[in-house]
């Protein structure tokens, strides 16, 4: 049971190997497909929920600063829905700190709403076993599902013609993948982005002529990565998610208006990847709905592809690694 306090949560950011482009239905943040990722062991959220019943509406608190706007009305709309399934009508204050450069592409929506889940279903008293969890967290931002748990985890979008849509999709990990991989992420700029990655998916799901093929590779993608981390096949595993990701950019540039996430200094990193790779470097990169790439290799070869990323670009690159699921913290304060 939280204490006065309420429930304080942190979890992790995860970046997806095979990418979630794309919703099936907006309501219930229902992806087109199933897709997998690596949670990470850098930039964690720490969110605490408690109650205030004496406040008329909730307060949101990031990073020291009242919020009164998106964020604020996202956070709102997910704790009614947790309200609702607890049966509950207390209001809350939320105090929220981020380590993600927020807006970046760098999955701070996804550390953001598994954090806050967690807090809030503890709090109201919701279940907190994981793949309810997930569910729930899939309801604040799709990729907060996978960021409840640790290391490599598949999403699963579920079947349309399932009786209960909303129960068929959630994440879980992935049992059999063994595989050391590390993430060196090239911070390139961290400002807020120009279109939402929300925004960047409806509008590519609604006019973008590549979105139907991507769709169809990326299923293919899916169960060839899942394979190859079974392997431990690094090779194979950062061609299909280089891949993957450039494919879903394509998309996104596609659209009517296009959206563009990759900037001048985003091509020159891709390229300095290609030329690693060519001599002779195990070094692929992956890209998000942000400028910066971040580049995937073997976990002892990390801080030499961090180091010469540096070099080349000049940007400071953040090595990452494998991550734990986000847990209650009884010990923040
Ligand atoms: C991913 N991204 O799989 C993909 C790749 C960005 C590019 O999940 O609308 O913030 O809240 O469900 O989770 C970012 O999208 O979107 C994302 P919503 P979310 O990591």
């Amino acid at each position: 049971m939280p204490g006065s306090d309420g429930s304080f949560a942190v979890a992790h950011p995860n970046i997806a190997l095979v990418k979630y482009w794309g919703k099936r239905d907006e309501d219930l943040v229902l992806p087109c497909a199933d897709s997998l990722s690596m949670t990470l062991d850098v930039f964690p959220t720490t969110t605490q929920v408690r109650l205030a019943d004496c406040l008329a509406h909730d307060v949101v608190i990031v990073d020291g600063a009242v919020d009164r706007g998106e964020t604020a009305r996202r956070v709102t709309g997910f704790l009614d829905l947790v309200r609702e399934r607890a049966g509950r009508t207390e209001r809350a204050m939320v105090v929220t700190r981020n380590t993600v450069p927020v807006g970046a592409g760098l999955a701070s929506s996804a550390s953001a709403f598994a954090a806050l889940a967690l807090a809030a279903a503890s709090t109201y008293g919701l279940s907190v076993e994981p793949v309810e969890l997930s569910r729930l967290a899939r309801h604040g931002s799709g990729s907060a599902a996978r960021s409840v748990f640790g290391g490599f985890v598949i999403w699963h979008a579920g079947g349309p013609d399932h009786p209960d849509p909303d129960l068929a999709s959630y994440a879980e990990p992935l049992v059999n993948a063994r595989l050391d991989l590390a993430l060196v992420a090239v911070l390139l700029d961290t400002g807020p982005k120009p279109v939402s990655s929300r925004e960047a998916m409806r509008r590519t799901v609604k006019t973008s002529p590549l979105f139907p093929g991507w769709l169809a590779a990326a299923r293919g993608d899916l169960t060839a990565m899942r394979e190859a981390l079974t392997r431990g096949d690094i090779a194979t595993v950062g061609e299909i998610a280089e891949r993957n990701a450039l494919g879903m950019h394509q998309t996104m540039e596609s659209a009517v208006p296009p959206v563009h996430y990759r900037t001048p200094a985003s091509y020159r990193v891709l390229e300095e990847v290609r030329r690693m790779r060519a001599c002779g470097a195990q070094a692929w990169a992956t890209m998000d709905a942000g400028p910066n790439v971040k580049v995937l290799c073997a976990g002892d070869n990390a801080e030499r592809v961090a180091r010469e990323l540096r070099q080349l670009s000049g940007c400071v690159a953040v090595v990452a690694r494998s991550g734990p699921g986000a847990t209650l913290d009884r010990a923040v304060r």
